[in-house]
């Protein structure tokens, strides 16, 4: 016979099971605003995610929704990533230039404006970026303070780490004599950042600078003078409240072993500042944990809104009679 299409609503009451409320959302994961206005071919700069300290020349592979793929120009398609359109990650054309920041430009190529000439690609519109409507709020944080911070690639380790630049209200936290493949960006109500000293306080080990054999031996104050540099003011450090997701709580989520794909999906724990997300209709196996202000996380009825598709789970019947989604 034929089967009413899947809807969240019917789900919902078969899975006797909430929404997660839209207010437990951040704006970046809430209903956007505005269109999606990238098209394909059009070039920007933006953060590498493998290397957050680098800005790199992409453009625009895919458009889904209110998501885009983006490729970094003259390299494999394998390391193309898909963001939101209001990505702080992402700016227009010709910033880096103006914000006296290094870009990494096609090999064989000395500046921007020539690429772009040469490719005879059009630049993307610098309407079309959120990063330029961001009301800036002065933060106390100043490039090149030191602070203590979580490595998120090995979250069990605080370590002595320096804010290695400031884009809008974000830092990019970089540590002290690693290379910057563990850097990462975060803005001052980041849960992974805290003040100088803050470990000691807390009995807590730093980790240090790998030159410091003897992490005993490292003292703060002396670590500052030699460096020359000053600790990030504790007043700067605004630590974020704790996210209001609840277990069984059903959204929409980036499938982070295939990022073009939205599933439906469940809470199945929670942290003070994470939520671990079940991807409906798999195994736990593929179960994962997201930062609760993670982008790739949306109230339900996010992707229909966009136009984004939804994978929705199959019961058995439907794999008899798939239906349109
Ligand atoms: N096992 C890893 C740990 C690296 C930690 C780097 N952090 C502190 C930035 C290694 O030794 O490579």
């Amino acid at each position: 016979g034929k089967k009413k299409a899947w809807n969240w609503a019917s789900y919902l009451e078969e899975e006797r099971t909430q929404a997660a409320p839209i207010k437990l959302f951040k704006e970046c994961q809430s209903f956007p605003q505005s269109r999606n206005g990238f098209k394909v071919g059009m070039r920007l700069e933006g953060i590498d995610p493998e290397h957050p300290s680098m800005f790199c020349v992409l453009s625009v592979a895919e458009v889904q929704g209110y998501r885009i793929r983006l490729h970094f120009d003259g390299y494999s398609e394998c390391y193309d990533f898909w963001l939101n359109a209001d990505s702080p990650d992402i700016h227009p054309y010709g910033w880096c230039e103006k914000t006296s920041r290094k870009l990494h430009l096609p090999k064989g190529y000395k500046d921007s404006a020539s690429y772009l000439k040469s490719c005879k690609a059009q630049a993307a519109s610098k309407t079309l970026f959120k990063s330029l409507n961001t009301p800036i709020t002065p933060s106390g944080f100043r490039v090149g303070m030191k602070l203590e911070a979580v490595d998120k690639k090995n979250p069990s380790l605080i370590c002595v780490s320096t804010i290695a630049d400031m884009v809008d209200n974000r830092l990019l936290i970089h540590f002290d004599n690693w290379d910057d493949g563990y850097d990462y960006w975060c803005d001052a109500s980041s849960p992974y950042i805290r003040p100088v000293g803050s470990c000691q306080k807390l009995g807590l080990t730093l980790t240090t600078p790998p030159e410091y054999k003897d992490s005993k031996a490292f003292v703060w104050e002396k670590y500052l003078e030699v460096a020359g540099s000053q600790a990030a003011p504790a007043r700067a450090f605004k630590l974020r409240p704790l996210h209001g997701f609840q277990l069984n709580m059903k959204l929409e989520a980036v499938d982070k072993r295939n990022p073009m794909l939205i599933r439906a999906a469940t809470v199945v724990d929670t942290e003070d500042h994470r939520i671990k997300i079940h991807l409906d209709g798999w195994s736990h196996d593929y179960d994962y944990w997201l930062d609760s202000d993670s982008p790739d996380i949306h109230p339900i009825g996010w992707c229909a809104k966009t136009g984004h598709p939804l994978q929705t789970p199959l019961s058995p019947a439907d794999l008899v009679t798939p239906v349109q989604g």
